[in-house]
């Protein structure tokens, strides 16, 4: 939920998320940090109160007991590797700061000493020891700096989070990630960890290295769903995932865009012509590879732009509102997070590709899903391991009451005849069969 209010995010909790199926909420960055209107304030952390654009400590804790109510972990961005680049200022909870100097924090010594930015990224050195974007960087082999790092984890797993991103993790030494997750104490949970690193071609930090320590983003899948779907590499060729080097699949996060892929050129983003975004997001949910996130953003018009509404993220419907999108509310996305967890660990069955842009695949005996990304109607019987029955479309509509809104499929004898037209797709189950 990018930049979404933690009041916000509790309320949506309670009426979407949590009816909706999804197992975790992911909320930026609740630390102090520099003040600014612009969403990347958030990465330039001057303290660990927990006093964000975002709301207070109140609120994040009011959030996470909320979203628990309604059955949704959460998971936070959580930002070790640097504070501020701004050279200095007043923090989002009043505290004064130069950079290498947030009192009553860090001063000087807990700063690598390369003050300039990370010009060769194969350098693991300067990757991990110079300044990511002009941040000061963090001397997280220290014992000082770890120390206090693993304060503010333990801060937040006492409050309930379940789950932490890593930003920036490649700009961190893996040893540094895990010494200062040893020292938390985690209540006796498991807590989810996944960490950014971002693949470089034959750079020497790589995703492979950060899986002991817990999920790794897996930006390599990203691409591939973005060419894929914009045509210019074969849909029909995503059918395996392992084995490409990438990140394993009990490994890897994966999704179809971020904040940070959705700002850059040539990226899947909501305004993707041809519906390629809702497209690779049903690709996503519906294919076993890795663990799918859902980004739930806002429309902007600079890269730059915070959220809008005052950060006080709202929906309608199947929609967003007021500047926001609610990814996370599209009749396509929120069916197909009812199929993922209808279908859970089911292997891949019933592959078949009618073009190299028209796939479609079934998940065990539990659901079957067609992508037509071509510009005309696909018209093809399909094998399918679904019982014979009515099943409800859950990309285009859902199953209300005894009846779909959307379209009706009918399976029979290990069959089902599909008329997909132009950039769409469909997705049964049996979560969502009539009797
Ligand atoms: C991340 N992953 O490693 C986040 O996903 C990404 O969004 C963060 O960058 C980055 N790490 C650092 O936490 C964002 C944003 C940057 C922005 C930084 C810090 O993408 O553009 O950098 O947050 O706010 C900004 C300015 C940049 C300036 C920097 C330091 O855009 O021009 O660099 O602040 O003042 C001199
Ligand atoms: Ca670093």
């Amino acid at each position: 939920m990018f930049q979404w209010s933690y009041a916000s995010v509790a309320a949506e909790c309670t009426n979407f998320i949590g009816p909706a199926g999804y197992g975790y909420v992911s909320v930026s960055p609740p630390q102090e940090h520099i003040q600014g209107n612009q969403w990347w304030t958030d990465y330039q952390a001057v303290s660990y109160n927990l006093v964000s654009k975002h709301g207070d400590r109140n609120a994040f804790q009011s959030m996470i007991n909320t979203c628990h109510s309604a059955g949704v972990l959460v998971i936070v961005d959580t930002v070790w590797n640097h504070m501020s680049g701004q050279t200095s200022g007043t923090g989002t909870a009043g505290s004064s700061f130069q950079k290498y100097v947030y009192p009553g924090t860090y001063t000087g010594w807990d700063f690598h000493s390369c003050h300039h930015g990370i010009n060769n990224y194969n350098n693991a050195t300067e990757v991990q020891f110079c300044e990511l974007a002009g941040l000061a960087d963090l001397a997280t082999e220290t014992d000082y700096v770890r120390g206090r790092l693993a304060q503010y984890g333990q801060d937040l797993i006492n409050l309930g989070v379940d789950g932490l991103r890593l930003d920036a993790a490649k700009h961190m030494p893996v040893a540094d990630i895990q010494n200062i997750l040893s020292r938390i104490n985690k209540n006796g949970k498991s807590i989810y960890i996944t960490q950014e690193v971002v693949f470089g071609s034959g750079q020497p930090v790589t995703p492979n290295q950060y899986t002991p320590v817990g999920d790794v983003q897996e930006f390599r899948y990203t691409d591939a769903l973005a060419s894929a779907f914009f045509g210019t590499t074969k849909l029909s060729n995503l059918q395996t995932l392992d084995g490409r080097g990438w990140v394993s699949s009990s490994k890897a996060n994966v999704f179809v865009a971020n904040h940070d892929t959705e700002r850059n050129p040539g990226t899947l983003k909501p305004t993707s012509a041809k519906n390629a975004y809702t497209l690779a997001s049903v690709f996503s949910l519906a294919h076993p590879f890795g663990t799918p996130t859902v980004l739930s953003g806002f429309s902007y018009s600079t890269t730059d732009d915070g959220g809008p509404n005052n950060g006080y993220g709202t929906c309608s419907g199947n929609g967003g509102a007021n500047g926001w999108l609610c990814q996370h509310r599209w009749t396509a996305i929120s069916g197909m997070v009812g199929f993922r967890n209808k279908v859970g660990k089911a292997a891949m069955t019933n592959w078949s590709a009618g073009s190299s842009q028209r796939i479609s695949f079934g998940r065990g005996s539990l659901g079957h899903v067609a992508i037509n990304n071509q510009d005309s109607t696909w018209s093809v019987k399909v094998k399918t391991s679904l019982p014979n029955g009515k099943y409800c479309d859950v990309v285009g509509g859902a199953r209300s009451g005894g009846k779909c809104t959307g379209t009706t499929y009918t399976v029979s004898g290990g069959y089902v005849t599909l008329k997909l037209g132009a950039r769409s797709a469909m997705a049964i189950h049996t979560g969502a069969k009539l009797s």
